[in-house]
């Protein structure tokens, strides 16, 4: 429980052993429920997190999205909390999320990985990519939005039952920020966290994914879903 709110964190992974051990390790004791959802990992994933009293669920069909919509069919808590299991978001920023999204008296709050302190966290092309993402977010949806891709937000639970959330790859993490800013009763901001270069092996095709995300943020624009 963080004053008086109980809290769920969700993780998706896919092979991050080395990843989530840290982030487990970190994870603060106010915490009241920790979902794991791993999509088929070949690697001790599921071990490790189930070592560290996580919930592990398992999601037979790949996809960053597909994991999310199953970790958020089992969470309990008042608040969700999201990051990655490669340890590239602070553990250690929940708490500080938590008061100022309490603070802030918002309904979402996604934690912006800009501008980026630590050099080796982010290459100057997935900056760039970055870049453009949120930028095509901003123009379309007319509300400036720095991290479009940013994997950690802080939300209540209850306003996913007026989300339309189509995407099961990667474009998860823009849709979930689009339905955020598109109603008119969900108060959206963001602030700015500490990000740092992940642990274990790179899943991102940059070229792939960016090319992906800009075409799903156009596609979800100008179709009925998205307005
Ligand atoms: N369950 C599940 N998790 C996934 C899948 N793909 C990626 N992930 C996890 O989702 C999180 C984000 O994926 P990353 O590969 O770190 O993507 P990224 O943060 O955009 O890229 P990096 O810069 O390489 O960290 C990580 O915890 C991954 O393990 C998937 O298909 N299923
Ligand atoms: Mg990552």
């Amino acid at each position: 429980m963080y004053k008086s709110q109980s809290i769920t964190v969700i993780i998706p992974c896919l092979n991050e052993e080395q990843g989530i051990e840290r982030v487990l390790s970190r994870m603060p004791e106010f915490v009241d429920q920790v979902i794991v959802v791993d999509n088929g990992s070949t690697d001790r994933t599921s071990d490790v997190a189930r070592g560290f009293g996580a919930e592990v669920i398992r999601e037979p069909v790949r996809g960053y999205g597909r994991s999310y919509k199953r970790g958020f069919a089992s969470a309990t808590g008042d608040l969700i909390v999201t990051l990655d299991g490669d340890h590239s978001y602070p553990p250690d920023a929940i708490s500080y999320l938590l008061e100022a999204f309490l603070h802030l008296d918002v309904d979402f709050l996604n934690a912006s990985r800009f501008p980026v302190r630590d050099r080796r966290a982010m290459s100057f092309k997935h900056k760039f990519g970055n870049w453009v993402l949120s930028l095509a977010m901003s123009m379309l949806y007319f509300r400036w939005v720095r991290d479009s891709q940013s994997g950690m937000w802080v939300f209540r639970r209850s306003i996913l039952k007026d989300m339309h959330l189509e995407s099961d790859g990667m474009s998860f993490s823009e849709e979930i920020k689009i339905e955020a800013l598109k109603s008119a009763r969900v108060r959206f901001t963001e602030i700015s966290i500490m990000y740092s270069s992940r642990l274990g092996e790179i899943k991102l095709n940059p070229w792939r994914d960016g090319f992906n995300n800009l075409f799903f943020l156009v596609k979800k624009r100008f179709t009925r879903s998205g307005r």
